[in-house]
């Protein structure tokens, strides 16, 4: 137990009383910029902050409840061990680091790399994770890696490369803010604030007498209330939708001939399909007027830029992979695919990623990885159950849970349960004491996202990041993760220390020829000592963190570096567009130290890079001949099947739909424990169900119900919701987190375990992605 590779010792520590800190929030993916003081390293006011670029003073309440996610009960301050009796001890770094190495080592020699999973890199706002976990997991050979985008989004990946040959590190989103039509499908941005300044774009947009929105939702949602018109779809229809729309701009010809012949291959083909959609069929499916769909697609195929926005009402139900590609079906069929105020890519800040053509297979699925934004393909997490309870032997045997909490956010917690019985190691990386630590081997603290340099990286309409410096100071034992990693590998063995020249170099990496030297020796020195790709990936990266990190305010920010310079060299126009001075620099390295020191220089965040809106769609689709694959024959052939089948599957058991986890003003996924930050009339974790169903299910106002699932069974208190439409119940994604009651200090319930009810089989056949959306039920009134 003498390991004693280290690079972060303890951060140097940050004021204990400052005033208008620039930081931003990490509640959820649009990350407001925000100012807080700080009195006694607390927090004690909140606002959101006008000079951050991208958001530019924009927030929602929920961003006041940032102290809430920093102090409460349930902060994890040292390593932990738990004992057979199930208590935990506390232990050091080096007995947690050497056991653990020990252990992974173990399972890698005996079994398999991909034995090892790692399970998580999600979270909001907090992303610096990745840079240990990435470089790690390629460092150890396994591929076993589950990440949050794959309960949600991979699909748009997946359908992106097939369509586009788009590399991993784009997205497509609507373009509400210059549409002038949005097609608004199975989101609600003004709760859940998806888009860009989501409440002021879709006001805007709703205001504006020439422009128009239809919103797609079978509830009566804020957004749709807003809408110029709301089609009321049947839960799970949505598929239907788009092929009903597509084969009327098909006979209306209302498509756009000319980009369609330059920009695509495959339309005639398409074209046969469409033409035979059975229009009023598809109405009758969706429960929706035949005029109602017609009028929508005249609109969206005549406006002059026409988007469709969407998000989990159609990522987490049924057909999720056929939707995403017919999203971009009608996207090129009207010529707005890569276009603004249409369906434009936006790109993450990195380096332009490759094209990765490799796509890892799950052993008992054979559901493929998705690279998607991370550099390493993503799993859905639906698989993680049945890959450790397999009979395969390289089955998985060691997870490591980092930035997730499986056992209240990933589908099926009762099968979680059993699988994780079957590890031989659960180690979790946490700020908090989750229901998944709580069941874990170690637990290993790590300061929250305000307590270390932190980044959020979603992809937006410009490149604009904020790197952050922490606010206030962490746990003393608290590590980042990145270190966690480092020790990890270099415990195990899998990366050796930094050879001496590298580390003299990095003292000149700042300069514009010192920069172009200490890469290429990084590069070399780390190819030189041979191995796998893999392997030289995790040394390059650990290497740089251990040199050139060492001479930054924090040896994170060496990854940073690497990707300020990978960016400013592969996308130095976007560079220009933001820094015009700069337009006669040939040298790339001074571009990339521009992009580093401008984000160092910038805790409010800045924009570092302009996309090229003029010709989005040809700097993104990847194909030689610049055209994209319109026609798709598994996707086409999955469609026909669905259309040859008359009518939806039905459980008589459980007649009801249930939406699994809607948006509220109050809910934040499981970042939030201390259930005290919600306010406001109560109770906010409720089934809604609409009129009609409780009159016939005897269900009064307010009654406590039965909410039953073929998986299981939980007691609730219900609303009776107006706005819910007969057949279709929902329950916030506000998750049964334990937490201490203030006096007994016994744990409590202060949430709905959705997942006690959700299915990991029920999941789209390409991706794996759960179908949270659509989980039949019944209710009852108790
Ligand atoms: N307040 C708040 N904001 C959040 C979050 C949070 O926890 N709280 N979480 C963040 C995260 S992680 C995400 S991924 C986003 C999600 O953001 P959204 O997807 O906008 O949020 P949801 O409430 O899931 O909204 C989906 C909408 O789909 C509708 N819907 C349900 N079933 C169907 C269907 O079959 N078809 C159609 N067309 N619509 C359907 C629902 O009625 C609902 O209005 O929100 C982010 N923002
Ligand atoms: N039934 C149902 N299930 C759902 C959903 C639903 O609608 N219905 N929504 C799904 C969606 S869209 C999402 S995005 C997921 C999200 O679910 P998860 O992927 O589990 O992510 P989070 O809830 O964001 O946070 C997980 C953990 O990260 C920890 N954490 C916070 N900050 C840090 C940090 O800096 N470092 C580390 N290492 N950990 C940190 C938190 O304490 C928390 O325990 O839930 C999904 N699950
Ligand atoms: S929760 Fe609200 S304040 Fe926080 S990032 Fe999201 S929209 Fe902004
Ligand atoms: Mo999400």
């Amino acid at each position: 137990m003498n390991n004693e590779a280290r690079v972060f010792e303890k951060a140097p520590k940050v004021a204990e009383n400052a005033l208008d800190v620039a930081t931003t929030c990490v509640l959820c993916s649009h990350n407001c910029g925000m100012r807080v003081d700080v009195e006694n390293n607390t927090i004690v006011s909140v606002r959101s902050d006008a000079s951050n670029p991208a958001t530019k003073g924009y927030s929602c309440n929920k961003g006041y409840a940032i102290p809430h996610y920093i102090n409460h009960r349930q902060r994890v301050t040292q390593p932990l061990k738990r004992r057979r009796n199930g208590e935990f001890e506390p232990i050091s770094w080096q007995q947690a680091i050497s056991e653990i190495a020990e252990k992974l080592n173990t399972i890698r020699s005996r079994y398999a790399p991909r034995a090892i999973a790692l399970a998580g890199i999600g979270g909001q706002g907090n992303h610096a994770n990745a840079f240990g976990a990435v470089p790690f997991m390629h460092g150890i050979g396994s591929p076993t890696f589950f990440n949050a985008l794959a309960q949600e989004k991979t699909q748009h990946a997946l359908v992106d490369r097939r369509l586009f040959k788009g590399t991993p590190d784009l997205y497509m989103p609507g373009d509400e803010e210059f549409a002038d039509f949005a097609l608004v499908l199975g989101t609600n941005p003004l709760i859940s604030n998806r888009g860009i300044n989501a409440t002021e774009t879709i006001k805007a947009l709703a205001k504006d007498a020439n422009r128009k929105m239809v919103v797609v939702d079978p509830r009566v949602s804020e957004t749709a209330r807003r809408a110029d018109r709301h089609l009321r779809i049947k839960p799970g229809q949505d598929l239907y939708l788009l092929l009903a729309i597509g084969a009327i701009l098909v006979r209306e010809n209302l498509v756009d001939r000319e980009f369609l012949a330059n920009k695509t291959h495959g339309f005639a083909d398409l074209k046969v399909l469409l033409e035979n959609v059975d229009i009023a069929q598809m109405a009758a499916r969706c429960e929706l007027s035949v005029e109602d769909i017609e009028t929508t697609a005249r609109e969206y195929g005549s406006a002059q830029r026409a988007c469709i926005s969407y998000d989990l009402g159609v990522e987490q139900g049924p057909d999720s992979t056929l939707i995403s590609y017919m999203i971009r079906v009608l996207a090129l069929l009207t010529g707005n695919a890569g276009r603004r105020g249409g369906n434009p890519f936006v790109q993450l800040f990195s380096p332009k990623l490759p094209f990765n053509p490799f796509m890892p297979k799950a052993l008992e699925s054979g559901i493929e990885g998705i690279p998607m934004f991370v550099p390493l393909p993503s799993f859905s997490p639906n698989l993680i159950p049945e890959e450790i309870q397999s009979s395969h032997p390289d089955r998985i045997r060691a997870l490591i849970v980092d930035g997730a909490n499986p056992l209240a956010s990933y589908a099926d917690t009762q099968r979680f349960r059993e699988a994780f019985d079957m590890l031989d190691l659960l180690v979790v990386i946490e700020p908090a004491m989750t229901e998944t630590a709580r069941v874990a081997d170690y637990v290993l603290p790590t300061p929250v996202g305000y307590e270390k340099w932190e980044m959020s990286i979603f992809p937006k309409d410009k490149v604009s990041l904020q790197m952050r410096p922490p606010v206030v100071n962490g746990p003393e034992e608290a590590l980042p993760e990145i270190e966690i990693y480092y020790r990890l590998a270099r415990e195990m063995g899998v990366v050796g220390p930094a050879p001496k020249r590298l580390a003299s170099l990095a003292k000149k990496a700042r300069s514009p020829f010192g920069a172009p030297s200490y890469m290429a020796a990084l590069g070399s020195l780390s190819a030189l000592r041979g191995g796998r790709p893999g392997r030289i990936v995790a040394r390059s990266a650990f290497w740089l963190y251990e040199t050139l990190g060492s001479t930054l305010p924090n040896p994170m920010l060496s990854i940073i570096w690497i990707m300020s310079h990978g960016y400013a060299a592969t996308r130095g126009d976007q560079v220009k567009r933001a820094f015009p001075e700069m337009r006669k620099v040939r040298n790339p390295a001074r571009l990339g130290e521009l992009v580093f020191s401008q984000l160092l220089a910038h805790p409010e965040g800045v924009i570092v890079g302009y996309l090229d809106d003029d010709r989005n769609f040809e700097t993104y689709c990847n194909y030689r001949d610049g055209k994209a694959r319109m026609f798709q024959v598994d996707f086409v052939q999955d469609i026909k099947t669905r259309l040859s089948k008359m009518k939806p599957e039905q459980d008589t058991q459980y007649p009801l739909i249930l939406n699994g986890g809607m948006r509220t003003g109050w809910s934040a996924n499981t970042i939030v424990r201390d259930p005290s930050w919600r306010k406001g009339k109560g109770p906010h974790a409720a089934l809604l169900i609409s009129k009609e169903d409780a009159e016939s299910l005897g269900v009064e106002k307010g009654a406590m119900v039965r909410l039953s699932t073929h998986r299981g069974s939980i007691i609730l208190p219900s609303k009776i919701d107006t706005h819910s439409r007969p057949g279709h119940v929902h329950v916030p994604n506000i998750f049964d987190l334990r937490y201490p009651d203030a006096e007994s200090g016994e744990l409590q319930a202060t949430g709905i375990p959705i997942n006690e009810l959700t299915d990991a089989q029920d999941r789209d056949p390409y991706t794996g992605i759960p179908n949270f959306k659509r989980v039949y039920c019944r209710v009852e009134p108790v």
